[in-house]
């Protein structure tokens, strides 16, 4: 019998999760797996919540289990496999039925995916999902893309198993063809900036301030109880007060310092390349990971260049850890400044209309970077939606001007200790290069149109294509 609300398929971590999800905020769930085995699990696993569960062996059971219009999420591992499965289940649906991918897609593959689809009738929804395995199964953040309509079709399953803020759902329809998918993107790239600017602080409190991983961690519980709560900087707390159980040593000290990267930081970065968007913080952060895997030779580096620099005196060590505090935010809101210019540029050039209060708000609860910040964010594009960037926004502009002068200071005493802080020192660079209304730019032009003859504006005249008195050769 066809009494199903919604169709899953792909049962390992996350779908598992967003099925028992679905099946809490009780809605009926026909489930499928590639490999049956995932699915009997499942269902052996749920307890009373199988009641609303319906295994299926096969695609056609699962198109048969559900109630037209037809809602059908796929949860598997993305690239090829998608298109696989979409090309699988196309002729078992019929026009009206949703095809909701809410994997980790690139949303170049999404717009096309929702082009290929459009002529048959099915709507085609690129669906982020952020909050991991906790997420999917308590409340994630959702950002939801494709059409409008498919939207309102699949919103009640949506709100209902998202993650709430002051009684908010954190879902929201990001915009048409690859909007949701997009904006996870960008999520994804600032998470790996808000992160490594965390562990650029840590650095700096280990080796200039001499702190103990215990004592980072009282540092850090604090800050969470202020400007910087959210939380990354919570679970950074827990992370560096946590022991390990074999040898009894700080769990960081013995977890090798190579990062891991699936890409979707990566892309964030490539989408911002591409829309001629400065996004220093989020490039430093995919770098650094880059650079944390040659392992090996900065091993053999070091040797080279071992650190023989008088590293400067610290006096006042609270007043120092004090200042890190607002450095980090200082560097946050550049991180995100960036973020949000990638999305308003990206939104325009193709016409999304990208909601970016909302985003803000969809990104406060479930999801990996959710913060207290984001509701400043918020309520800067509630008051102006067309934000130039977020460094010139009044409520942005005060903490800026009170924390700029400590991410300065925290540069310096990296540079001058030798540390490498990536992406806070970019911080810097970005707003130090957003605030300064003559630029050297003017050098660069004159370079340009010496050895390309490439054309330049004047200062004194109107129009472009002026060209300097160079001698050749
Ligand atoms: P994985 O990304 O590890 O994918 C495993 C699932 O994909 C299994 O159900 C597997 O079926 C299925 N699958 C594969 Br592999 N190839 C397939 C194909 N050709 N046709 C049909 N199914 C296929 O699972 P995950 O970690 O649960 O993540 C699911 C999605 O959610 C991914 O896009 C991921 O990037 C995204 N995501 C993950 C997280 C996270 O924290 N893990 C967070 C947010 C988003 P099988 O059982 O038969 O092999």
């Amino acid at each position: 019998m066809a009494d199903a609300d919604i169709g899953l398929i792909g049962l390992a971590v996350m779908g598992r999760n967003l099925v028992l999800n679905m099946a809490d905020n009780g809605y009926r769930v026909a489930i499928y797996n590639r490999t049956y085995a995932r699915t009997t699990s499942l269902l052996n696993d749920a307890g009373p919540l199988a009641d609303r569960l319906i295994g299926c062996e096969s695609l056609d059971q699962l198109a048969a289990a559900i109630r037209p219009p037809r809602p059908v999420a796929l949860m598997i591992k993305a690239g090829e496999a998608v298109d696989q499965q979409v090309a699988a289940l196309r002729p078992l649906l019929s026009g009206g039925d949703i095809i909701m991918d809410c994997g980790n897609a690139n949303y170049h593959d999404t717009v096309r995916r929702f082009a290929e689809l459009q002529p048959t009738g099915l709507v085609y929804m690129g669906t982020g999902v952020s909050g991991g395995e906790e997420g999917a199964r308590y409340g994630p953040a959702i950002m939801a893309g494709g059409t409008r309509e498919g939207y309102g079709r699949v919103e009640d399953i949506l709100t209902s198993i998202s993650a709430k803020y002051e009684g908010e759902s954190c879902a929201g329809f990001m915009g048409t063809d690859g909007a949701g998918h997009f904006v996870k993107t960008i999520h994804n790239g600032i998470e790996y900036a808000d992160m490594q600017m965390i562990a650029e602080i840590y650095m700096i409190m280990r080796h200039a301030l001499g702190l103990s991983p215990a004592e980072m961690g009282d540092i850090f519980e604090r800050w969470n109880k202020g400007p910087l709560e959210s939380y990354l900087i919570e679970i950074t707390g827990k992370i560096l007060k946590t022991a390990d159980p074999d040898t009894g040593k700080p769990m960081v000290d013995v977890i090798l310092d190579r990062a891991g990267q699936k890409g979707t930081g990566r892309w964030a970065a490539i989408e911002a390349l591409d829309l001629g968007i400065p996004a220093t913080t989020l490039e430093g952060a995919v770098a650094a990971r880059a650079l944390s895997a040659f392992k090996d030779q900065r091993l053999a580096a070091e040797k080279l260049y071992p650190l023989d620099l008088d590293r400067p005196e610290i006096n006042d060590r609270d007043a120092a850890i004090a200042g890190l505090e607002r450095a980090l935010l200082a560097g946050k809101i550049c991180a995100y400044a960036q973020g949000f210019a990638i999305m308003a540029a990206s939104s325009e050039r193709a016409g999304w209309n990208l909601p970016l209060n909302q985003v803000a708000r969809v990104w406060r609860a479930g999801c990996i970077i959710r913060s207290r910040f984001l509701n400043v964010i918020s309520a800067a594009y509630d008051a102006n939606p067309d934000v130039t960037n977020l460094l010139v926004e009044p409520g942005f502009v005060a903490m800026m001007s009170d924390s700029q002068k400590d991410l300065r200071s925290v540069v310096s005493l990296a540079a001058e200790s030798g540390l490498p802080i990536p992406s806070l020192s970019s911080a810097l660079a970005y707003f130090d290069a957003y605030r300064t209304g003559r630029l050297p730019a003017d050098l660069i032009q004159a370079q340009r149109d010496f050895f390309g003859a490439h054309g330049f504006e004047r200062t004194d005249r109107d129009g472009g294509g002026f060209h300097g008195p160079w001698a050749m050769g």
